[in-house]
């Protein structure tokens, strides 16, 4: 069990709404302790973001994840599980009801 990954997401998803933004993912990289400019945080968004949305969701993230922590396993049906726990509606999409700047 690793649940590193879970609190890897929770940490980048400081909003709540489940999915990383650019400004999220440049916060918790630093909050990680590297550092990335809003420039290379969009590349890196860019890179992942398979469906395009401009945002990061749990399985882009998997793989975010995986690779920087290529010496750790991940969790991934831990992952799910924890996705489909915030999936209330089981449409594989996240509500932005409760999107929140903060
Ligand atoms: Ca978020
Ligand atoms: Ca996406």
């Amino acid at each position: 069990m690793n649940r590193n990954g879970i609190r890897g997401f929770s940490r980048f998803d400081t909003n709540g709404d489940r999915k990383i933004s650019v400004e999220e993912l440049v916060h918790a990289v630093k909050a990680l302790g590297s550092d990335i400019s809003t420039e290379e945080a969009k590349q890196v968004m860019a890179k992942l973001d398979a469906d395009c949305d401009d945002f990061i969701n749990l399985e882009e993230f998997i793989g975010f994840y995986k690779e920087n922590t290529r010496d750790q396993e991940v969790g991934i049906n831990e992952l799910h599980d924890a996705f489909e726990l915030y999936d209330l509606n089981k449409n594989g999409l996240i509500s932005s009801t409760r999107f929140i700047r903060s």
